[in-house]
């Protein structure tokens, strides 16, 4: 965790049932995200998996997306993300600074 005081921010869409956001997963192994690059449509809410395969935990963590959380060892976090504009917005995995980076694309 950084020294901010604020914990996380998930920026929640409020979605109905029939109306579910489309899911998108993204794996870290050996300290990296798998895909590094992963595409979104914008303007649409969508539901974001981080799936944490390594043996040790890491913070998942975006200033864009206002995300900052810490995903265990083996298991998994889950993120709503509010519709987004066309960009890139970067991520990282703040405990493997070095390797563990990507951005969502949105386009
Ligand atoms: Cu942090």
């Amino acid at each position: 965790m950084n020294r901010r005081a604020a914990a996380v921010f998930v920026f929640a869409i409020g979605f109905s049932g029939a109306a579910a956001a489309e899911t998108y997963t993204l794996t870290i192994k050996d300290h990296k995200f798998d895909p590094s690059e992963l595409k979104l449509p914008a303007d649409k809410a969508a539901t974001l998996v981080v799936k944490n395969l390594d043996g040790t935990p890491e913070e998942f963590e975006s200033k864009p997306l206002r995300i900052e959380k810490v995903v265990p060892a083996n298991s998994e976090a889950t993120f709503q993300l509010r519709a987004l504009k066309p960009g890139r917005y970067k991520f990282f995995g703040e405990f493997h600074e070095d390797s563990a980076k990507g951005e969502l694309v949105v386009e």
